[in-house]
């Protein structure tokens, strides 16, 4: 089959890919905030950075845990909530996101700055949760972590949990070292395909990522409502929303 447009088409019976016609060998693909919004969770900026009247760089900080706890859980179980409620679920953006990781014969990766548990629940399986994960406490003092239950309880086990007082939210606050940046950083030094879904490009380490992939020689493709902050960075643009745009580019 012919590759369909610009995008690169994923056959799902065993013929030769355009993938593979075009060379592309390892994929990495970041997302942000808005492939979640037509799942209706709400972005940062669409809150325009407000919680509660609170910016969210004063709510998800160490400085504000340590201040507010209560103010910080708050912020972070109204969120577990809604992600928890029966309406919120994959969009056809992450659903496309998980059959492209299936079918493309190359490495491939996710890089995900949402917390949220959506592109797993779509199926996809190489996935770095980078700040973190809603769902999921961690012991200051231990690092392990717990799942959250739906009544957003944990079954804290460590010794030192069971002291109290020394559960957090397994998240990446501002300010925080944001995870696995050396196979984040080390990946994209090797792609040659470099995808942006739905991120403003306001937050870094994130933001700059599009400059490792293009240092890489990689090509850079950004799929967004909008041309972002660091819309300039990219080879190739298609703006409009991720369920549309995405899926349009890896069918
Ligand atoms: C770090 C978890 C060092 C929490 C998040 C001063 C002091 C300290 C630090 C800094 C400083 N100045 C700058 C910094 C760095 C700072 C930073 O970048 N700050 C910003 C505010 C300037 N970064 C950090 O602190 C990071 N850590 O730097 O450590 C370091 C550096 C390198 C290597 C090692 C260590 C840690 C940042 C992580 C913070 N935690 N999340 C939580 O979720 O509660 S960030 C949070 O905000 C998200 O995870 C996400 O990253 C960010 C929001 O960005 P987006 O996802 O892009 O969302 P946004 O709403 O902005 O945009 C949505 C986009 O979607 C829009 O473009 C919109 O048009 C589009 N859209 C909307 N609808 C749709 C759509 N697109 C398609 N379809 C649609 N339907």
């Amino acid at each position: 089959s012919p590759c369909l447009g610009r995008g690169v088409f994923f056959p799902s019976d065993p013929v030769i890919s355009c993938a593979e016609k075009m060379k592309y060998q390892s994929i990495v693909v970041l997302t942000g905030a808005g492939i979640s919004a037509e799942s209706g969770i709400r972005t940062f900026r669409g809150a325009d950075g407000l919680w509660e009247n609170h910016r969210l760089e004063d709510v998800a900080t160490p400085e504000a845990f340590i201040r507010d706890p209560q103010l910080v859980q708050r912020f972070y179980n109204e969120r577990r909530r809604q992600l928890l409620s029966p309406d919120i679920a994959p969009n056809a953006a992450h659903r496309a996101l998980a059959q492209l990781e299936q079918n493309f014969p190359g490495d491939f990766l996710l890089v995900t700055q949402n917390i949220d548990d959506l592109h797993e629940r779509a199926g996809s399986r190489n996935l770095i949760h980078m700040h973190g994960e809603l769902l999921k406490a961690r012991c200051v003092i231990s690092g392990e972590l717990f799942p959250i239950r739906s009544d957003l309880g944990t079954e804290a086990v460590c010794d030192c949990c069971q002291r109290g007082g020394t559960l957090r939210p397994h998240v990446v606050w501002f300010g925080e070292m944001p995870l696995e940046m050396d196979r984040i950083y080390h990946t994209l030094g090797e792609c040659d395909l470099f995808i942006s879904v739905g991120t403003s490009g306001n937050v870094y380490p994130a933001a700059g990522f599009v400059e490792c992939a293009n240092m890489a020689g990689a090509h850079s493709v950004e799929l967004n409502l909008e041309r972002s902050s660091v819309g300039d960075a990219f080879a190739e643009h298609h703006h409009g929303p991720a369920s549309e745009v995405v899926t349009a580019f890896v069918r």
